[in-house]
């Protein structure tokens, strides 16, 4: 009798122990390698409470230091090789960060879930040569796809280019038109963040009759 009370008792205690342990998730450390001139990754996903830790693998000086648009403000100062900067995220959110010495040197520390679309402005679409350009402004470093369609019913996809990361910032690119006949189109840029939050935005176009 005591024998079996003893494993009524153990079967009882694991799913407790098993509760607690999910509930108090431990707290984690991410590292970025700090390059001559990057942060690897690039984009760092942690949960509130994690810390990340910046290391300088290149010759440096370097910084990490948060923009403006972060949640909380932190900075490392200059670091040379092999010196490091931590810093913990205690509330959820977006921070975007870059190198103050070399301001292209860009990165994120998306704390929790990013259920933010990345933001993509009006597009302006030019047909130049054999190409339409379509010029955009992208809020967040994003895979960025394009295609082309006709306006009338029934769309028909005559043309599209492959997902391809494009960083933040003021952006074109172009996508090959030759072979089609005149007449209107619309290109559709779709920009996908790295937690797959996606927006598209269309722009009409026309390709002119050759002239005679
Ligand atoms: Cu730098």
């Amino acid at each position: 009798m005591r024998a079996i009370t003893l494993a009524l008792a153990a079967v009882l205690a694991f799913p407790v122990a098993a509760q607690a342990s999910a509930g108090a998730r431990s707290a984690a450390t991410a590292n970025v390698e700090v390059g001559d001139f990057f942060f690897r990754p690039a984009y760092t996903r942690i949960e509130p409470g994690d810390t990340v830790t910046w290391r300088i693998a290149g010759g440096g000086p370097h910084t990490a230091t948060s923009r403006p648009a972060a949640p909380a403000a932190f900075d490392s100062g200059e670091l040379l090789s092999g010196q490091e900067f931590s810093f913990t995220f205690a509330a959820a959110g977006r921070y975007p960060y870059l190198c103050s010495l070399h301001d292209f040197m860009r990165g994120v520390v998306q704390v929790g879930p990013d259920t933010v679309d990345p933001k993509l402005s009006k597009l302006v679409a030019t047909v130049r040569a054999s190409r339409v350009w379509v010029a955009f402004t992208l809020a967040e470093t994003s895979k960025v796809s394009a295609s082309v369609a006709t306006v009338k019913r029934p769309r028909k996809k005559l043309r599209r280019i492959r997902a391809k990361t494009v960083e933040e910032g003021r952006r074109s690119l172009s996508v090959k038109i030759g072979g089609l006949k005149p007449g209107r189109y619309r290109v559709t840029l779709t920009a996908r963040d790295p937690e797959g939050n996606a927006r598209s935005v269309k722009a009409p176009f026309k390709i002119p009759k050759p002239k005679p």
